[in-house]
């Protein structure tokens, strides 16, 4: 019902307008400056992080991860995986378990500066909705997400997706159309080509992001965007989104976290508790 109430509204005033209602129920804590990048989010839908994570780190978390097992829409598990494409797998997730224990994860999703960023887009203190890190392995079919298309979770909602692999050409870069998350939101989610993209926005709009492993990326994913096939080299990513609401088609089962005690908030209560 929630998920439906905000998407037959398509309205950006309306919707907008029911983000500060929302907005006003949760508060926030008051701040006297707004994040350097708010302005870049709202134009384009889109901000380059930059190196958010370092390599040591990095290095950490694929070494953490290197033993745990991936899973293909969470039925088939492949035990291990490696950068080389495994014959049977086009993508693989791993446990959202994993990702919380894993080294420099949750502590990144928690930094101040993502918080203040998610904060100030959204205009209320966010929640965190879906976190994880998935592997994309090259392969001849894409899947759903490696075409272009847009999500649509929440009333209004900042993902973030940082590369835990080098991600260079033919390693499958985050592709977004700057400017499609203004306006009109169509009622009905379809996938978009290429093509179709390039004349309605400008091929100038549309922004391919490479980047050492450790780049991070905001992304207002209403707009359209999507991870590009990998063809030479499987790619790891650390996903999270932060939303005014929980997903309404997620079931969260928050597990005791090994994190201090003040690392257990409002915002990743669907995680952790
Ligand atoms: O992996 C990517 O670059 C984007 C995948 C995607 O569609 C998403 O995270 O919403
Ligand atoms: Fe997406």
């Amino acid at each position: 019902m929630a998920y439906y109430c905000q998407r037959i509204v398509t309205n950006p005033l309306l919707r907008a307008l029911v983000v500060r209602v929302l907005g006003t129920f949760i508060g926030r804590q008051a701040r006297g400056s707004v994040h350097p990048m708010l302005n870049i989010v709202k134009e384009r839908g889109i901000a380059q992080l930059g190196q958010v994570l370092n390599d040591e780190h990095c290095a950490e978390v694929v070494a953490y991860l290197s033993d745990k097992p991936v899973y293909d829409s969470h039925v088939r598990v492949k035990h291990a995986f490696s950068e080389d494409q495994p014959a049977d797998m086009s993508f693989g997730i791993h446990s959202i378990a994993d990702v919380i224990d894993c080294p420099h994860l949750l502590e990144l999703v928690s930094r101040p500066e993502i918080i203040q960023l998610a904060t100030d887009y959204l205009g209320c203190t966010p929640t965190l909705s879906c976190l994880g890190a998935q592997w994309s392995f090259p392969t001849e079919k894409p899947r759903i997400a490696q075409n272009f298309h847009r999500d649509s979770e929440d009333w209004k909602y900042l993902r973030f997706l940082i590369y835990l692999t080098d991600v260079d050409v033919g390693a499958g870069p985050h592709v977004y159309v700057a400017g499609s998350h203004k306006g009109k939101l169509p009622l009905r989610l379809k996938f978009y080509s290429s093509a179709e993209v390039s004349e309605r926005f400008g091929e100038e709009n549309v922004l391919k992001v490479y980047g050492k492993r450790g780049t991070g990326i905001a992304a207002d994913t209403s707009g359209i965007h999507k991870g590009e096939l990998p063809e030479l080299r499987a790619r790891l990513v650390l996903n999270f989104t932060y939303s005014i609401l929980p997903n309404a088609f997620s079931t969260y089962t928050p597990i005791p976290s090994r994190h201090p005690a003040d690392m257990v908030n409002y915002r990743n209560r669907l995680y952790l508790r």
